[in-house]
């Protein structure tokens, strides 16, 4: 599985950093929505779920956290911990997010507005698809 990791340009000067996100330039979809998650609890996991077509740009913009990715054949686990990282999740990929450190702001940058119909909640669902989705190609 292939980890698509961004380093994006940071602007700095003695007055602090900058990072600045176009659509197309430096994320490679048009951006649909921002949301973000913060406050989270010790010891919690979200996610657990895919996506049928959403795709989406994950940056911890404060603190830190884990994201396991996992394409129905292999699982990989990524570190988000700078605020001009940017980890790429493609549809078709069970997420879940972890280990948030108590200031952690995970913001998430995506290319569809918000359709509860493009979840995948069942981890059993989303491996047959997966290998639905293998037998067609
Ligand atoms: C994803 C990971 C990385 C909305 O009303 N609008 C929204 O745009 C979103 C994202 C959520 N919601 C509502 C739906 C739920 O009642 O907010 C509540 C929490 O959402 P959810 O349990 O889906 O959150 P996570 O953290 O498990 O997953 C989220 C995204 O939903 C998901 O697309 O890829 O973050």
């Amino acid at each position: 599985m292939q980890i698509v990791k961004y380093a994006f340009q940071q602007h700095g000067d003695d007055r602090g950093m900058l990072v600045a996100l176009e659509e197309y330039n430096d994320i490679p979809f048009e951006i649909k929505r921002v949301y973000y998650m913060y406050d989270t609890k010790e010891g919690v996991t979200r996610g657990y779920h895919a996506h049928k077509s959403l795709k989406q740009i994950l940056i911890c913009i404060h603190g830190s956290c884990k994201i396991r990715l996992d394409n129905g054949r292999e699982k990989k686990i990524v570190s988000l911990e700078k605020p001009y990282e940017g980890l790429y999740v493609p549809n078709n990929m069970w997420r879940e997010m972890y280990d948030f450190s108590p200031d952690a702001v995970l913001m998430v940058l995506a290319s569809e507005v918000y359709r509860e119909e493009d979840y995948i909640r069942d981890y059993d669902t989303f491996l047959k698809m997966v290998k639905e989705g293998l037998e067609h190609a």
